[in-house]
């Protein structure tokens, strides 16, 4: 894939000192996909039905992006969203808290093999979401756009279930810098690299649009119990 297809880095994280680590760390994450690195192929054992194939459960919550975490002040905050919905929304931070709010308790799946149990996430359900900017019919897939660069997509029927939300809280604090706060989406179902940090934009399209990791080699479904990491 040539360089242009990329998805945008901005130019002053490109030239920085961030920048070569990140594109180390870039290099190093897509020879892991080529390699298949923790593929185990291994079926879903019966007596631990909550632990996807070659997932280890951890009690910590690390932390895994491009090497830049943007500083977003809530008063700053902004998501707008584009393409095939009828109602292009453009909220400040205002406008998200006057959504209905809601409370949910998920498990996360790491591509490099963590998994955490019952994470309590507090903010607007993707249900809500999707009542207020009324996808049209065309609409099929979603990109989610971050501040860092990065971008993932998902299908919207994927998208469109009861246990995804736009998050501004992890365990009754607010969602810190180094986890994408202040809101980020919350799809429990795919790996976590599906959950973009730093969400600033959204848009629906008809043809689906791989993301940042999507064209390096990660699967475009990313279904832990499928084992779908790469390819
Ligand atoms: N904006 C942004 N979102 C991102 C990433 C990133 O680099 N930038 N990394 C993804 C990956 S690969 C993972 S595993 C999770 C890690 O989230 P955490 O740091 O909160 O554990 O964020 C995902 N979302
Ligand atoms: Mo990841």
């Amino acid at each position: 894939m040539a360089d242009d297809d990329r998805p945008d880095l901005t130019g002053d994280v490109e030239g920085s000192v961030l920048g070569s680590i990140k594109k180390k760390l870039v290099e190093t994450k897509e020879a892991w996909a080529r390699e298949g690195r923790a593929l185990t192929g291994a079926p879903v054992t019966p007596d631990k039905p909550r632990l996807p194939p070659g997932q280890r459960l951890t009690g910590d919550f690390p932390v895994l992006d491009l090497g830049v975490q943007p500083a977003i002040r809530p008063e700053d905050w902004r998501l707008s969203v584009s393409g095939l919905v009828e109602n292009p929304i453009d909220w400040g931070w205002d406008d998200f808290h006057a959504q209905p709010q809601v409370r949910m308790r998920t498990d996360i799946h790491c591509v490099t093999t963590w998994s955490r149990y019952d994470n309590d996430w507090e903010g607007v359900s993707a249900r809500d979401f999707l009542n207020v900017v009324k996808p049209k019919a065309e609409a099929r897939h979603l990109v989610f756009h971050s501040h860092d660069g990065y971008t993932t997509n998902v299908p919207l029927k994927t998208f469109d279930d009861d246990d995804v939300l736009l998050a501004h809280t992890w365990n009754g604090a607010p969602l810190t810098r180094e986890h994408g706060g202040p809101i980020r989406p919350i799809i429990p179902k795919l790996y976590f690299w599906k959950s973009a940090k730093w969400v600033k934009h959204i848009t629906f399209l008809d043809k689906d649009a791989p993301g940042f990791w999507e064209v390096r080699g990660y699967n475009n479904n990313a279904d832990p119990w499928k084992e779908e990491r790469y390819g």
